[in-house]
């Protein structure tokens, strides 16, 4: 599993992931590059994502952790006794204890995340923290089959996927994970959270942050390449570019070469023209009614939905 590779710890200096040696292969041989933005997350960049979350311009964390306070009882009325809560993506989980407070007799939450360091750690504190509950973390990319533990395979699934994550899928990936999630939760409900259109200055400053830090997420990719990757990248001829996609209503976020150069990964040469991009991460916006026609596709339908005063954020039921 990618998770094994999870650096930035030190556990696994030296030791190539050959996943991410093909994948990232592939891509960067495009004409136009890319690099999946699920490489982003090794500790390090889990790490700086964290750090994103509590920036002045990344209006999205705080935003959607108010909805999530204000309607955490209408939403843990979707949470059935008895059954699993299971989160996609889960990260530090910190707002996943909003929603944990406010159901009654959940039995078991399941994170799941792609960072398997930073996984344990997430559940090591919740089981401190919830003691009655059952923790039950799965490992693993949530854009492949998720195998969930035998403790939780005749509870009641309830999904979980905060954080607009959905919108860094492509439109019909987006789609395949919404029907796989409706396999998965049966006759459940999907609480998901989704980033919504808005202006672009807005949305350009949250990613593209004064202080840097979402420049240095994006350009982690490139170190964890050097260390898992057999890459030669140096970081400091590639900059960080931010740009609105009007067509597709995304944020696009770019490395681009500053100079002309050859770049080895896993021994083989992948040549950059001076400003070349090698696009990383997109972060489509939705509006209600695109996001209706999405999962609606999906086989869901969205039950009810919650904003923020200035709806800038909304957290839908779907079922
Ligand atoms: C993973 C969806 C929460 O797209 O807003 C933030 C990832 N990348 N800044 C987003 C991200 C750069 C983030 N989410």
């Amino acid at each position: 599993m990618d998770g094994e590779f999870d650096t930035g710890t030190g556990l696994n200096a030296g030791l190539t992931n050959l996943e991410l040696v093909a994948d990232a292969l592939e891509s960067l041989s495009q004409s136009l590059k890319t690099l999946h933005p699920k490489w982003l997350y090794d500790a390090r960049g889990s790490s700086l994502f964290e750090e994103i979350t509590e920036l002045e311009e990344y209006y999205l964390t705080r935003t959607e952790t108010e909805i999530l306070r204000r309607h955490s009882s209408d939403l843990a009325a979707h949470v059935p006794e008895g059954g699993a809560l299971v989160e996609l993506g889960a990260g530090a989980s910190v707002k996943t204890r909003i929603l944990l407070d406010a159901c009654e007799g959940l039995a078991a939450y399941v994170p799941t995340d792609i960072s398997a360091r930073f996984l344990q750690e997430t559940a090591d504190a919740l089981a401190l923290d919830y003691p009655g509950l059952l923790i039950a973390p799965v490992a693993g990319d949530f854009l492949k089959p998720i195998l969930l533990p035998d403790s939780v395979a005749t509870l009641q699934k309830t999904l979980f996927f905060p954080g607009s994550t959905l919108g860094n899928l492509d439109p019909a990936v987006a789609k395949d994970l919404l029907k796989t999630a409706r396999t998965l939760s049966y006759a459940g409900a999907f609480i998901l959270g989704i980033d919504l259109l808005k202006e672009v200055e807005t949305l350009k400053a949250a990613y593209d942050d004064t202080k840097g830090v979402t420049a240095e997420f994006i350009s982690n990719i490139l170190v964890r390449l050097n260390r898992e990757a057999e890459a030669d990248f140096d970081p400091t001829t590639l900059r960080y570019e931010v740009q609105w996609n009007e067509t597709d209503a995304q944020i696009e976020m770019r490395l681009i070469s500053i100079i002309a150069q050859e770049v080895s990964v896993g021994g083989h040469p992948i040549w950059f023209e001076k400003n070349e991009p090698i696009l990383v991460s997109v972060s489509r916006k939705y509006t209600l009614d695109r996001l209706r026609e999405l999962v609606i596709g999906a086989g869901w339908s969205i039950h009810r939905i919650f904003t923020d005063d200035a709806e800038q954020f909304a957290v839908v039921v779907l079922r």
